[in-house]
């Protein structure tokens, strides 16, 4: 019989909190943070995605938990079938459908954890409607950038990663130098068990670059040698070709540090559609084309009902 949360509960030493046990990566984490784990709603839940995020308390911190049913990959087909218990669903004519019993470690399921939650965090996950935006040079330099930089938009984070204080032993390739250099490592949306969905992001060392729109022909360096390096990365280390990657920034960015991401062609990763992606070589040829391409050109994007951004164009009588 099943254990219970309460049986589970008693027997585990009670000496550490919760929140501060952020745990040891690879190691099972009985006293993570969602043992404790309260719901106080589902916030949005997708079947095909086969994701639920959920908003919750951990003691008294708001938190919210992203559960995700992965691609099954073709390395652990073969341990599956053999070794899994099959439940008989139903059977008609030649057809007939079941449950197939996994082992644990086959059956794993991908949990993030974003904990303390700010409200942020908690409405980024609710379904919005959407709106295209267009952006001007003119509208960037007057609505967007005053917007973005009167936020605390952290990228603490990000930082942690460029000075090896978090996510170091994840790093698959480093250029150290401080203008062209770069730090490639797969993004939190991968959980690399299979490549399916392969998605890297390559995050600049230099922090005076917030988005696409403050590249110059200046930057030419440090963007072909991200496509140059991080391509090469990506095919020792996993076997992808460059023709298998989609290789682009995001407009508007979640985080105002430069990154640019590669993902697997075959996955259609969220956001790289035409209205927020834009590919690496595009903007390579687009720059040397014309220095000041992405200062001066209109740029669109889609922006959630409630982001505050929207709300500026709106006050602006931009929309
Ligand atoms: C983020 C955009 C940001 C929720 C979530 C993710 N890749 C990250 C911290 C570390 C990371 C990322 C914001 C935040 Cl789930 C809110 O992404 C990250 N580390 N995308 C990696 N490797």
């Amino acid at each position: 019989m099943a254990e219970s949360e309460n049986d589970r509960a008693a027997k585990r030493p009670k000496t550490t909190d919760a929140m501060n046990d952020p745990g040891v990566a690879g190691v099972p984490s009985p006293d993570g943070p969602v043992s404790g784990f309260e719901i106080t709603r589902i916030l949005r839940e997708c079947a095909r995605e086969k994701n639920i995020f959920i908003h919750g308390k951990v003691k008294d911190q708001d938190a919210v938990v992203i559960l995700e049913k992965t691609p099954i990959g073709q390395d652990t087909v073969s341990e599956l079938l053999k070794s899994s218990e099959l439940q008989l669903e139903m059977k008609n004519d030649v057809y007939s459908t079941y449950q197939l019993r996994a082992p644990a470690h086959l059956n794993e399921i991908k949990t993030t954890v974003i904990c303390p939650a700010t409200e942020k965090h908690v409405k980024k996950y609710l379904h919005q409607e959407v709106f295209l935006v267009e952006e001007s040079g003119e509208d960037y330099r007057t609505v967007t950038l005053p917007y973005i930089s009167s936020q605390s938009f952290s990228v603490q984070w990000v930082h942690n990663i460029l000075e090896k204080k978090a996510e170091a032993d994840r790093i698959v390739f480093e250029d150290p130098d401080p203008v062209t250099g770069f730090v490639l490592l797969p993004d939190f949306k991968w959980d690399q068990k299979q490549l399916q969905d392969l998605y890297l992001i390559a995050i600049v060392h230099r922090r005076d670059v917030k988005s696409l729109r403050d590249l110059t022909s200046e930057h030419l360096p440090l963007l072909t040698n991200i496509r140059s390096k991080g391509e090469d990365s990506i095919q020792r280390q996993y076997g992808v070709p460059p023709s298998k990657l989609r290789v682009y920034f995001h407009y508007q960015p979640s985080y105002y540090h430069l990154h640019v991401h590669f993902t697997s062609l075959e996955y259609s990763a969220p956001g790289c559609g035409v209205e927020r992606a834009h590919l690496l070589s595009d903007v390579i040829q687009n720059l040397q084309a014309d220095s000041s391409y992405y200062r001066s050109r209109s740029l669109a994007f889609p922006l959630r009902a409630d982001d505050a951004l929207l709300l500026k164009f709106r006050e602006a009588g931009k929309l």
